[in-house]
C-alpha cells in the first residue's frame, strides 16, 4: 500500500470532473461506503501494529487530500457556473418596471372624501369614535331612555349582558354618540361631521345591517334654525354639483332634536323620466335628510347649559347618497365585494376631490 498524494487517480478524476454531478460520482465512489479510500481504511483493522503504525497516516492523509482535494474543485465548479450565468444574464435597469396591480375606492369611501372636503370649507373637522358602544353615549345621552320606543325602532344589535357592568353594549344604530363624545370631551365652539358605520338588525333591498351614516353637529352661542338651513342647501348644492337646487323642510319628530324637520331634495325628469337631484322647478321631491336643533336636554346630559349654548345637528345615509349621485340601484352590491361592480363604480385613488375642479372632475 504506497499510494502517493500527487499521483492517486482519485486525486486525477476529481481534477477532470467537469460537472458538480460528475464531482459527486467522484466523491461517492472515493468517500461513500463502499467507496475505495473508505476500502482502504478498513484495511487497517487486519494489519499488524507496525504494518498500522506506518500505513495509518499515509491513508488518513489521502483521505484528507482528497476531501480537500473534492471541496477546492466543487468552489471551482460553483465559481465558473456563476460567471457563466452573470457573463449570460443581463438585467436592463432602464425597462419600466411592471404595473403592480391597483386597487380602486369604493364609491362610499369616496363620497366619505367629498363630505369630509365640502364640510372642512366650512370649518367643520372629522370626528370619529368606536362602533361598539354603550347605551349611554348611544340613546341615554340622546334623550332616548330605556323605555322609549325608540330604542325598539332603532332595531338594535346588543351584546350579552356582561355581569356587573353598569351600560348595556351595542353595536352604535348611529353616529350620534360621536357627537356625545365630542361634546363631553371639548369645549363649544363645536362644528363636526361624523361619518362612519353604523348597525341595525334589518335587511331587505334598501337596507343592510352594516350601513353608513354621516351627521353633523355645531354647537355655539345664539345658533338658530337660519344656520341649519343655509348649512344644508350649501352642503347638498356642493354635493351634487349644481345651484339649482330647492330643499323642503318638513317638520318632523326626532327625541334628541326640537323642533326638528325632515329635508326633502327636488327632483326633476329627463326625457326618459328617471329622477334627476335638482332643477328650479321640481317634478317631486325625494327625502335625504333628518334635522333639527338640539334639544336642551342632549346639550344639558353632556355637560353644558343649554341657556348658554344652542346648536343644530343633521343625519343622512351615505350609502343612499352614494347611489343618488353615481346612479346605482341595488344598496346590496355595495357590499358583496363583486370585482366587477368595484371595477366599475370605485374611483381612482388619486382623484383626489376638490372643489375648484368639481368633485367629478
Ligand atoms: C336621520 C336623522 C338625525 C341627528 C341625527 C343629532 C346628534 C346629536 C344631537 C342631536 Cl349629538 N341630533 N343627530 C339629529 C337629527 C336627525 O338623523 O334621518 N338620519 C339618517
Amino acid at each position: 500500500m504506497t499510494e502517493d498524494r500527487s499521483s492517486s487517480p482519485v486525486l486525477d478524476e476529481i481534477a477532470r470532473a467537469d460537472s458538480l454531478a460528475a464531482l459527486e460520482a467522484v466523491r461517492v465512489r472515493a468517500l461513500g461506503k463502499q467507496g475505495e479510500v473508505t476500502a482502504l481504511l478498513k484495511t487497517l483493522g487486519a494489519m499488524s501494529p507496525d504494518e498500522r503504525q506506518v500505513e495509518g497516516p499515509r491513508i488518513r492523509a489521502l483521505r484528507e487530500a482528497v476531501t480537500a482535494a473534492i471541496a477546492d474543485r466543487k468552489a471551482a465548479l460553483e465559481q465558473a457556473a456563476l460567471d457563466a450565468r452573470l457573463a449570460s444574464e443581463r438585467l436592463d435597469l432602464t425597462l419600466p418596471a411592471p404595473a403592480a396591480p391597483q386597487g380602486s375606492v369604493h364609491p362610499v369611501a369616496q363620497v366619505m372624501d367629498e363630505l369630509a372636503e365640502i364640510f372642512a370649507d366650512l370649518g367643520y373637522a372629522v370626528a370619529t369614535g368606536p362602533e361598539i358602544e354603550d347605551d349611554w353615549h348611544n340613546f341615554t345621552a340622546l334623550n332616548i331612555p330605556e323605555s322609549h320606543p325608540a330604542r325598539a325602532m332603532h332595531d338594535t344589535f346588543y351584546f350579552p349582558d356582561a355581569p356587573g357592568a353598569e351600560h348595556r353594549m351595542l353595536l352604535r344604530t348611529h353616529t350620534s354618540p360621536v357627537q356625545i363624545r365630542t361634546m363631553t370631551s371639548s369645549p363649544p365652539p363645536i362644528r363636526i361631521i361624523a361619518p362612519g358605520r353604523t348597525y341595525r338588525s334589518d335587511s331587505d333591498a334598501t337596507h343592510t345591517p352594516m350601513f353608513h351614516q354621516v351627521e353633523g353637529l355645531v354647537i355655539d352661542r345664539g345658533i338658530h334654525m337660519g344656520h341649519l338651513k343655509w348649512t344644508l342647501e350649501t352642503f347638498v348644492k356642493a354635493y351634487f354639483e349644481r345651484d339649482d337646487i330647492v330643499l323642503r323642510m318638513r317638520p318632523s319628530y326626532f327625541p334628541f332634536t326640537e323642533p326638528s324637520a325632515e329635508v326633502d331634495v327636488g327632483f326633476t325628469r329627463d326625457k326618459t323620466g328617471r329622477r334627476i337631484i335638482g332643477g328650479a322647478e321640481p317634478d317631486g321631491w325625494m327625502e335625504i335628510l333628518g334635522s333639527g336643533m338640539v334639544h336642551p336636554k342632549v346639550i344639558a346630559a353632556c355637560g353644558l347649559d343649554p341657556a348658554e349654548w344652542q346648536g343644530f345637528a343633521f343625519g343622512c345615509g351615505i350609502d343612499r347618497l352614494a347611489m343618488l349621485k353615481y346612479g346605482m340601484d341595488d344598496l346590496r352590491a355595495f357590499f358583496d365585494g363583486d370585482l366587477r361592480w368595484l371595477r366599475h363604480y370605485g374611483f381612482a385613488a388619486l382623484d383626489v376631490p376638490t372643489l375648484s375642479g368639481g368633485v367629478g372632475a
